[in-house]
């Protein structure tokens, strides 16, 4: 396993629309390994596979908060919402791409997901809470979405420059 670097906003990549997985390789598996290893490392609770640079639709997360339970480490490929709940819930997200930056969004509270797991079968689940907001923020990775483009443009543009100059301090570092 090895930990990849996490792209940070402004970036292309992260506006991109990403491929979908056409087989579930080796370097598939590889892939996610490192991203779950990536993400609990962040830490942070999903990761999709364009914060890592890598153009394909998959997504790990693991939303268990809680330290007493055991971890649910997940790992989606190709995944498709086929239901949202007309309920809306509100969530403070973050992101491992915009550091330090929080905001209030806005989503479904419940969705359902269908997905291809590790070993090339079809899975689905109903997910609510943390998970529903989670499985979101990572799909609209996947579609080159990120949660700041759910804020009024003031807003973005301020975690934008702010992200701008982040980045340049560091390489100046
Ligand atoms: O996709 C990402 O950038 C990961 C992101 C996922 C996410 C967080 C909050 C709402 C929706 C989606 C993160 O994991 S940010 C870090 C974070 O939320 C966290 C970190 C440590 C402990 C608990 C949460
Ligand atoms: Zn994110």
């Amino acid at each position: 396993m090895a930990k990849r670097t996490i792209l940070i906003h402004p970036d292309p990549r992260l506006k991109a629309v990403a491929d979908p997985v056409a087989e579930v390789t080796d370097e598939v598996r590889t892939l996610a390994e490192d991203m779950l290893e990536t993400m609990y490392d962040a830490p942070g609770i999903g990761l999709a596979a364009p914060q890592v640079g890598v153009m394909k639709r998959l997504l790990v997360m693991d939303c268990v908060k809680d330290e007493t339970l055991p971890p649910r480490p997940m790992v989606l490929i190709n995944p498709e919402v086929t239901w949202s709940s007309e309920e809306l819930g509100t969530y403070e997200e973050g992101c491992l791409s915009i550091p330090e930056q929080y905001a209030e969004v806005e989503r479904p509270a419940e969705v359902e997901v269908s997905w291809t797991d590790l070993e090339g079968a079809q899975q689905s689940e109903r997910f609510d809470g943390l998970w529903a907001t989670c499985v979101q923020h990572e799909i609209d990775h996947l579609n080159g979405k990120l949660f700041i483009d759910y804020l009024k443009p003031l807003k973005r543009q301020m975690i934008t420059r702010k992200m701008v100059k982040m980045k340049r301090e560091k390489a100046r570092a």
